[in-house]
């Protein structure tokens, strides 16, 4: 780039662009290389370019990365061909309420409808999934437009934004400017309390409920409300189950937690017996969720009889399936209030019933550990997908992290994992659910947090979305675990037509790939694992390594999750 604007007091858009950014507290670039002129000057401003292979990896990486780091994602990309390829994990950031900004490259200004080169109607293409979508034109506007960009990522719902950034603007020099001072790189940008009538009404609810039941949606990590969720299902002795995203957003090993109550719930699933609880409450608080399908088992669930009290950011997402009280704001400010409300309210109904109701939980969670144990201690071979994550639990601490792809690798994690603090991180795509999240998931989240373990959980067909970034943990020292449950099948897609339609098409059966030779390939460890023993070892190894590392396990393919709807049809 050309620098002899400096000491001029003029600087390229580039520049300003750059310290905007900086200032809103980003410190990596997820990025290609384009917008070149950002990339150039980026390092100027102390940012890293973590360089993905391809855009699709690359968007996953700023959703892994905002979900752990608690700031706003910023993943850069050229504009035609690499843009359309950030559709997907936009989609996933849109469902999911991630915050992603979407630096894209836009064609000259006067090019275009012209037909340039790659020119793309980039708004059209982002409008399902962002939600909002600019082109900056004029030099002197570019912190306003950052800023706005930021904001609307931020405030909220949070989610992903696109800003076009025409090429030739980039390099337009301006004098340069910095009157704005904001930082608005965090989420939640803004917290808001709900009204306080509706807080009293919820907390009369809650104290004169006969079987109160909380569900912790995903919404709660979103909030970083985690530690008032404790406080306030301690203090007030209640019941609490999260769905698939609230995932550690409560203690699992808490004397008053019931686990993932979602859409696996049959055989053999360790929270089978902890659901009867949800089943007879009169009163469910929800807090942080979208009531989608999966976590609610096709809104099958939540008792027919229930009052429901509904905590949310997004007032559309209160009485979209279940009509409620409706507390529209923060997770972490409602949970506050409420827990006050409810102390103000009484709480003897509540600590009157916790000593039954702790023996209860701890009766139905140990029925649904006694009935998992023939899966979760088989060592059995080909392996059981139980047994691995059972073997993982083991190793865990309460700071690990764990990714999955979609498929049944995320079920195996949020079912059959323990989360051991409040606050621990599971993170699965379950906005939009698409193959090949789990390993650029994890080197989103290493990258937030390289002090932390990183482990990924990810199925054959999944991980052969993804293979290439294996290169970039190895060039950016992003040392993940990776675990392959190679099956050898598109599994879930297999299991879905037998109990659809009674038979599956010829697309289900892979020929044998050896994962562990691809991961050496692109300088990473790669190991075999075909027993027990061999998987134990091999784990240990991995967690402790300080490169990358592929297990490459060979399972069963006749194992599936306890999916509630398989139930009896497999
Ligand atoms: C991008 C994308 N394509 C297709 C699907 C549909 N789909 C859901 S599960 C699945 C099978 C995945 O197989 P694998 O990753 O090997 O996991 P397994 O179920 O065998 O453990 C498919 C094709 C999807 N969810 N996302
Ligand atoms: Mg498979």
């Amino acid at each position: 780039m050309d620098n002899s604007h400096r000491n001029s007091g003029q600087e390229p858009v580039a520049v300003t662009l750059a310290a905007s950014l900086k200032r809103h507290g980003t410190e990596v670039l997820f990025g290609q290389s384009l917008p070149s002129a950002l990339h150039l000057v980026a390092p100027d401003f102390d940012m890293l370019q973590v360089n993905y292979r391809t855009e699709n990896a690359g968007g996953v990486m700023a959703d892994g990365y905002a979900r752990i780091s608690g700031r706003i994602g910023v993943v850069t990309a050229q504009n035609g061909p690499a843009a359309t390829l950030l559709v997907a994990p936009m989609a996933e950031a849109m469902k999911a309420s991630v915050p992603i900004l979407a630096i894209v490259q836009e064609v000259n200004r006067d090019q275009v409808d012209r037909n340039a080169f790659q020119e793309f109607d980039h708004f059209a293409l982002f409008s399902s999934c962002a939600k909002w979508i600019r082109r900056i034109d004029v030099a002197s506007r570019v912190e306003d437009y950052v800023d706005m960009a930021v904001t609307a990522a931020t405030t909220g719902r949070p989610g992903p934004v696109v800003l076009l950034c025409p090429a030739d603007l980039l390099n337009e020099t301006q004098r340069l400017i910095d009157v704005r001072s904001a930082k608005l790189g965090h989420f939640p940008l803004d917290r808001v309390v709900p009204d306080p009538e509706r807080i009293a009404e919820a907390a009369a609810l809650l104290a004169g409920a006969e079987n109160p039941v909380v569900i912790a949606g995903g919404g709660v990590h979103l909030s970083q409300a985690v530690r008032e969720l404790a406080e306030f299902q301690d203090v007030a002795s209640l019941p609490v189950a999260t769905t698939n995203m609230g995932k550690g957003s409560v203690d699992e090993t808490h004397e008053l937690s019931l686990g993932v109550l979602a859409n696996a719930l049959g055989t053999n699933s360790p929270a089978r017996y902890t659901a009867e609880i949800l089943e007879r409450a009169d009163v469910v608080l929800l807090i942080g969720t979208r009531t989608n399908q999966n976590g609610t088992d096709s809104w099958k669930l939540y008792p027919k009889g229930a009052r429901f009290i509904h905590l949310d950011i997004d007032g559309m997402e209160v009485g979209r399936n279940y009509e409620a009280l409706r507390l529209v704001g923060d997770a972490r400010l409602g949970l506050k209030a409420l827990g006050e409300a409810l102390s103000q309210a009484g709480l003897k109904k509540r600590t009157n019933a916790r000593q039954a109701l702790v023996t209860s939980i701890a009766d139905r969670k140990e029925k649904g550990r006694a009935e998992a144990a023939s899966v979760t201690s088989s060592a059995q071979t080909p392996l059981r997908p139980e047994f691995l994550m059972a073997e993982l639990d083991r190793l865990l601490r309460a700071d690990d992290i764990v990714t999955a792809d979609a498929s049944y690798s995320s079920l195996w994690v949020l079912n059959f994992l323990t989360a051991s603090k409040a606050g621990q991180r599971f993170l699965t795509p379950r906005g939009i659910a698409g193959l090949g999240w789990g390993l650029p998931l994890a080197l989103g989240a290493k990258v937030a947090a390289p002090g932390q373990r990183v482990v990924a959980v990810v199925g054959d067909g999944g991980f052969g979305h993804c293979w290439q970034e294996l290169e970039t943990a190895r060039r950016m020292n992003l040392p993940v675990t990776v675990i392959v449950l190679n099956n050898g099948i598109l599994g879930f897609q297999k299991h879905a037509e037998l109990v659809k339609f009674g038979s599956h098409t010829a697309a289900i059966d892979f020929s044998p790939v050896d994962h562990a030779a691809i991961a050496r390939a692109a300088g990473c460890n790669g190991i075999r694992v075909e027993t027990g023993e061999d998987y134990i070892a091999a784990l240990e190894s991995a967690l402790g390594s300080d490169v990358a590392t592929v297990l490459d396990v060979i399972t069963t393919a006749d194992a599936y999750p306890p999916i509630s709807v398989f139930e009896n049809k497999l």
